[in-house]
């Protein structure tokens, strides 16, 4: 083929389709007033302090084998739109690397998304895993998304994860609202010993 290439694919050729060069940038309209400068704040400013006037930190991670981002993702920007300064470890996280990331990190909260349906599994090893470090046997820990993959009783599920230690457990339509009720909680109630059983 020769000359200037065009720009839409040729339905009878298998050579790819060429897009045609931007047109030049169009000079700044003198009618249109430029953006004011605005100064740029660390995003920290934007966090209310703790009385203490420390900001709040949570990690929020996954389970070992729940490769699904998208509820972590969720998590942390309703953590973070809470005030919270959000450490997230991704997706497939093994348990010694959450139980690392919680001593380095001294989080207020460890909030776990899970949806591949091996939640009541793995996060039953988690936080058993995490109860059972005297570090960090005190922090409050949350689970929620899709917990299982039979038809187990929802109920149920919540009941035996709380039971092992969990501050929350959020599962179906109503998990991120509840979720966002918990963080307004005052924090005295937020500790494993006030479980949040619905
Ligand atoms: C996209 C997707 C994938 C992608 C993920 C890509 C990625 N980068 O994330 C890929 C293709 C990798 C994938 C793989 C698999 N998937 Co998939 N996947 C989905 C799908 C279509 C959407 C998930 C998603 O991103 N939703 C958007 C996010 C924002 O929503 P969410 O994750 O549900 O989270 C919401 C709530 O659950 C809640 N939430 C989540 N976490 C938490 C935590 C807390 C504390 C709180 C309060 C709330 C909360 O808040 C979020 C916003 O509402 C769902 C089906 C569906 N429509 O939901 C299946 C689904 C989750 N997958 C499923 C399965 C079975 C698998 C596979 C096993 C398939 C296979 N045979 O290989 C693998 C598992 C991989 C693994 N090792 O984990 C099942 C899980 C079934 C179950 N739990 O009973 C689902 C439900 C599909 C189905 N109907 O069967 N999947």
């Amino acid at each position: 083929m020769s000359g200037a290439p065009t720009p839409f694919p040729d339905a009878s050729s298998s050579i790819p389709p060429v897009l045609p060069p931007n047109p030049p940038a169009a000079p700044p309209d003198p009618a249109v007033p430029p953006l004011p400068a605005r100064p740029i704040r660390p995003v920290h400013a934007l966090w209310p302090p703790r009385p203490g006037g420390r900001v709040r930190t949570a990690v929020v991670t996954s389970t070992p084998s729940d490769s699904h981002t998208w509820g972590l993702v969720v998590l942390q920007c309703v953590l973070e739109e809470a005030g919270y300064a959000v450490r997230n470890l991704g997706a497939c996280t093994p348990v010694a690397r959450v139980l690392d990331e919680c001593r380095a990190v001294r989080p207020d909260l460890l909030a776990v998304s899970t949806v591949n349906g091996h939640g009541r599994v793995e996060g039953a090893e988690l936080i058993t895993a995490l109860r059972g470090d005297p570090d960090l046997a005190g922090l409050p820990a949350v689970i929620g998304g899709m917990l299982t993959t039979g038809r187990s009783d929802p109920g149920e599920v919540r009941a035996e994860l709380t039971a092992l230690g969990y501050t929350g457990v959020y599962d179906g339509g109503s998990a991120l609202p509840e979720f966002r009720s918990f963080l307004a909680l005052p924090e005295p109630a937020r500790t494993p010993a006030d479980a949040h059983v619905r």
